[in-house]
C-alpha cells in the first residue's frame, strides 16, 4: 500500500477517533448475566517486596471489557498479587467497561498521568506504534500456541522494549489475550466473501482492519469499542467482530442475529503503565509490576481459552445462529485477504515482518 493511502487510512481512523473522543465514551454494555465459570486464581507466589520508602501508591487500572470478561479476571489477579506482595503499599483500583474511556482515551490518560495502567487491544495503537500492525494481519496465527511463541519469545519481548524505550510516555509490561475474532451480523448467515458485499461492519481503529474488510467487499467503519453496542443497536452498523467471550459479556447477541466462526485475526491485549508513574516507583516495585503482569497474562490466557467454548455454546443457547465454516469456505476468506500482507509489509518493517512470517510458517 502506498504511504499516501496508508496515511489516508490512518487519518480516517484519527478523524473518527477525534469524533469519538468529542462524543465521549458511551461506555460498553454492562457485564452480561452469563454463567461463565472461571478457572480458580492461583495462590500468590513470592514473598513481600521490601523497599526503603513507606510511600503509598494507587494504580487506576482501566479496561474496556465488562466485569464478566476474562480480561477483568486477569486484572483482578494482578491486583491480588501486587497488593499482597507490596503489603498494601500499592493499591489497585480496577475500572471495567470503558468507564475511564476507550482504548485510545485510556492510553492517552496514561500519557497525561491521569491514570496509571490500562490494557488495550494492539490494533488502535498502530498509528502510535506501527510495528503492532503485524498482529492485525489476517489469518496470521492458526492457533494460540503460535501466538504465545511469538508474544512470549524474542519478537514479543522486543516490541515491549521498543514501546518502553520510545518517547510516548508508556511502559509496556506484558501481554494478555483478547483472542481469536469472530464475525457477527444482523443480516443473515455469512459463509463466503460474496455474502459480505456492502455489509456495514465496525472495525477497531486500525488501518489494517479497514483493509481486511475492504478486500472482502464489505463496507468497514472504524469506531471505538465504547460506541459499538449503541451503533449495533441503532443499526448504524450491521456487523462487528470480536472473540466469543466479548460477544457474550458485552451482550452483542442482543443486537446481532448471526455469527460466523472466522477466527480471522488473533488480537493480543498489551499491558501498559504510565511512564511518569513508573519512574516514581522504587525499583523493587517496578520489578513486582513486571512479574505480576507476566503472571496476569499467563493466567488470563488460560481463563480466556477455557471460557471461549463455554461462551460459544452459551451464545447458541441465547439464540445466536452460528455458521461454522468448512476448510474451503474459510480458505476463500483467507485468499481474498492475502493482499493485506503486501499492503502493510513496509509499514511493519522488513526484519519484524520476515521474523513473524517465519515464526508462523507464512514465509514464502
Ligand atoms: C476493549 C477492546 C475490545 C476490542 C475491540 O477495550 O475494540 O473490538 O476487541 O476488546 O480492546
Amino acid at each position: 500500500m502506498k504511504i499516501k493511502t496508508f496515511a489516508r487510512h490512518a487519518a480516517l481512523c484519527t478523524g473518527l477517533v477525534g469524533g469519538v473522543l468529542a462524543a465521549g465514551a458511551a461506555g460498553a454494555a454492562s457485564s452480561s448475566s452469563s454463567s461463565l465459570h472461571f478457572l480458580p486464581m492461583p495462590a500468590v507466589s513470592g514473598g513481600s517486596v521490601k523497599t526503603d520508602s513507606d510511600q503509598q501508591f494507587t494504580i487506576k487500572f482501566g479496561i474496556g471489557l465488562a466485569k464478566s470478561s476474562a480480561q477483568y479476571r486477569g486484572v483482578s489477579y494482578f491486583k491480588k498479587i501486587v497488593e499482597q506482595r507490596s503489603n498494601g503499599h500499592i493499591k489497585v483500583n480496577i475500572f471495567p467497561s470503558a468507564q475511564l474511556g476507550d482504548d485510545l482515551q485510556m492510553t492517552s490518560a496514561l500519557q497525561s498521568g491521569t491514570a496509571e495502567m490500562t490494557q488495550p487491544s494492539t490494533s488502535p495503537l498502530i498509528k502510535m506504534v506501527p510495528q503492532l500492525a503485524v498482529f492485525d494481519l489476517p489469518f496470521l496465527f492458526d492457533n494460540t500456541q503460535q501466538a504465545d511463541k511469538v508474544l512470549d519469545g524474542p519478537i514479543g519481548q522486543k516490541i515491549l522494549k521498543q514501546i518502553t524505550d520510545n518517547r510516548n510516555g508508556l511502559v509496556a509490561v506484558g501481554w494478555a489475550e483478547n483472542g481469536f475474532r469472530q464475525l457477527t451480523d444482523s443480516k443473515g448467515a455469512i459463509d463466503s466473501p460474496k455474502a459480505l458485499h456492502g455489509l456495514k461492519i465496525r472495525t477497531m481503529q486500525s488501518p489494517v482492519q479497514l483493509d481486511i474488510w475492504r478486500t472482502q467487499g464489505a463496507n468497514p467503519t472504524p469506531m471505538s469499542f465504547a460506541e459499538l453496542f449503541t451503533a449495533l443497536d441503532q443499526g448504524t452498523v450491521d456487523a462487528q467482530e470480536n472473540p466469543w467471550v466479548t460477544i457474550l459479556t458485552s451482550k452483542f447477541y442482543e443486537v446481532q442475529s448471526h455469527a460466523t466462526e472466522t477466527r480471522h485475526v488473533y488480537t493480543p491485549f498489551i499491558t501498559l503503565m504510565s511512564k511518569r508513574f513508573w519512574q516514581r516507583l522504587p525499583k523493587p516495585y517496578q520489578k513486582l509490576i513486571r512479574t505480576a503482569s507476566t503472571q496476569m497474562g499467563n493466567y488470563e490466557r488460560k481463563v480466556s481459552r477455557d471460557i471461549d467454548k463455554q461462551a460459544k455454546s452459551e451464545l447458541k443457547q441465547k439464540g445466536l445462529k452460528i455458521t461454522n465454516l468448512t476448510d474451503s469456505q474459510r480458505a476463500a476468506f483467507k485468499k481474498k485477504a492475502q493482499p493485506v500482507y503486501d499492503d502493510f509489509k513496509d509499514k511493519i518493517g522488513e526484519p519484524l515482518f520476515d521474523q513473524v512470517m517465519k515464526a508462523t510458517d507464512h514465509s514464502q
